[in-house]
Formats: C-alpha cells, structure tokens, sequence
C-alpha cells in the first residue's frame, strides 16, 4: 500500500462522516443559497473544523460562489477552497544545518517519542544520515522507548542516565553528530516535568545550549499535536508557541479520529505549518503534510453532483 492510501485510511472515519454529510448537503439541484451555506457549516463543525474556521470557509465559499454565477458548483468550490486554506499549512524543505537539528516537543502522550522514531526513518530513506538524542530524562523509560526506536530502522541514539541533564545530552549528541558528520538530529524531550513552568524552562534551555554550540540550532522546533484533542490541543499549541519557538507541527493520531478535520483549523488559526501526520502506531505510518493529498483524504473522491 502506498502511502497516499494509507493516509486514506487513516482518515477513514473523518472522511465517512464529512462525505455522507456533504452528500446530504449537495444534493442534485440545490443552489448555493444560505440555507446551503449554515448546513455546511454544520458540516463543517461536526468534523471538528473550528467556528472560526468554518466561518471563513463559509465566508470565501460564498464570495467564490458569487464569482462563478448562479450555476456555481458549490461542492467543487468548497474543495478549492478547503485546498487553498491547507496550502496555507504547507511547509517547506529541510534547512540545511552541520548538523541540520530538531527539536520534537509537545505535553505527554502527544506522540512525540513515536515522532522521532518515524521522523528519523523518513530522513534515512531519504538517505540522509541520522542521530537520536534522548534528551527526555525524566522518565527511565523513555531513554529505552526510543533505543527501540533507534535499533528498528539502524539510527544511533545519544542518551544520558535518567533524571540527568537533558540539555547536556542535547549537547552531547551534538558534538557526537558533528565528530561523526550526521546530517540530522533529532531530539526527544519531555512532555512532563513537575509543573508547566519546568517543562517549559526546560525546553527552552536545550535551545540554548544549541544554539551556543551550533548557530541557528534547533533549525526546527516541531509541536508533536495530538489530533483526537481535537480544538482542545490548539490551546497547547498555541502555549507552546510562545514558549518554545515552534516553526512547525507534527499532527499525530489523525488515524483514530473523526476530528480530522482541526487541520484547516490549525492551518487557519496556528499561522505555523503542518509539517508531518502521523497515521498508526509503525514506522510507517507517517508522511509529510500534502495539502491536496490531505484534502481528497478527507473529502475522498467527488460523488455528489450539484446541478
Ligand atoms: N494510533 C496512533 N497512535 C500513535 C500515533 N503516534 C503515537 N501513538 C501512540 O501514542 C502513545 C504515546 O506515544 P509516545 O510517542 O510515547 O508519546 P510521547 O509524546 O513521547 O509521550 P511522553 O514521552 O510520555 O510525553 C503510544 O501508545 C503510541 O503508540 C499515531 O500516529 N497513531
Ligand atoms: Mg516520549
């Protein structure tokens, strides 16, 4: 199975729910009066787009509906747009670094661990070399977590004893990476310390001591998001954000979720781009963000007709 039509899967019930709704919404005939305009709206939510979100949706939809004329082909339109709000979310290449560094943070659970595991398989079939650092010290079991991670697709992983210094693993592992000339590292890090404010002034002491060691690292700081939080882990997002410099997301989980949908909400409302979904528990499961992959992931195939 190729990775497009894993990603359908993923977003299998997403998809189920927004397609037999729109269905309903665009039946044979129907113009695009208001009336169309607040169902979809309703459609929309139910898929857990955002109020906002929707509302600008609902809003360009509208605008493009008076552009192409009372023949307008609302569904078609409502697709356009759902596109163009996900491009908005695109985000770009790798940066170059020596080593190029990412920092994958989030609060507990989000998939962030997992992350890195796939992220340093994505780059490695890239044929890029690889370095993990275990910078989660927190937990014993996290070192372990993502040793396993390392020995699955052969990337070598620094870590330092539990409840160390995780910014002097960081540091660590940079200087392993740039003795041995590792194009990536990927850094993993605690999603729970004693309070917020911990996790926080952790966090943002590891980039420091990076970007002492190393100019401009980390180049990326990605927000492992858990997409079954639905609305809720945009208020992480957003908290995250303002401490810890995040240039991009992770969206996690869209696997086991009907809430596929945040993603427009993200794209619309984070200004960051959605660099990565991960779909399933393996290695995998995971691919870069594609606006227009995403969108027929979501929408599947048109069916309806409107005319
Ligand atoms: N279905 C599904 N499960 C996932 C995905 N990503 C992670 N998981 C699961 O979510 C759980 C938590 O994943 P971790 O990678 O350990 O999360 P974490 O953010 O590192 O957690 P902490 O280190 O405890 O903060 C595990 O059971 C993973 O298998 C995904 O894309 N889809
Ligand atoms: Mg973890």
């Amino acid at each position: 199975m190729g990775l497009f039509d894993k990603l359908k899967q993923a977003l299998t019930k997403t998809r189920d729910t927004l397609t037999e709704k729109l269905a309903q919404v665009f039946t044979p005939g129907r113009k695009l009066d208001q009336k169309l305009l607040q169902e979809l709206e309703d459609v929309l939510l139910s898929a857990d787009v955002g109020l906002e979100t929707a509302e600008l949706l609902i809003t360009r939809l509208k605008e493009a509906g008076k552009k192409a004329g009372p023949e307008a082909d609302a569904d078609g339109l409502l697709r356009q747009e759902i596109i163009a709000l996900l491009k908005e979310s695109e985000g770009n290449g790798v940066a170059q670094g020596a080593p190029h560094v990412v920092l994958v943070v989030g609060v507990n659970g989000t998939g962030k661990t997992t992350s890195v595991g796939k992220l340093g398989k994505f780059h490695a079939d890239a044929g890029r070399s690889v370095m993990f650092a275990a910078a989660d010290t927190f937990r014993a079991a996290a070192i372990d977590q993502l040793k396993i991670w390392g020995e699955r697709s052969g990337i070598p992983v620094i870590a330092g004893e539990p409840n160390g210094d995780s910014a002097a693993v960081a540091v660590d592992a940079l200087q392993s990476a740039q003795k041995k000339g590792t194009q990536i590292l990927i850094v993993d890090t605690a999603g729970r310390l004693h309070n917020k404010q911990n996790l926080m002034q952790e966090l943002q002491k590891v980039s420091k001591v990076l970007s002492k060691r190393l100019e401009g690292a980390p180049h990326e700081v990605l927000l492992a998001l858990d997409a079954t939080t639905g609305q809720n882990g945009l208020n992480q997002a957003r908290e995250f954000s303002k401490s810890s410099g995040v240039t991009g997301l992770i969206l996690t989980k869209i696997d086991g979720t009907a809430k596929g949908g945040v993603a427009l909400s993200i794209a619309r409302t984070m200004g960051l781009p959605i660099r990565y979904v991960g779909f399933g528990e393996s290695l995998e499961d995971f691919a870069e963000f594609d606006a227009e992959k995403f969108s027929v992931s979501l929408l599947g195939e048109r069916k309806t007709v409107v005319a």
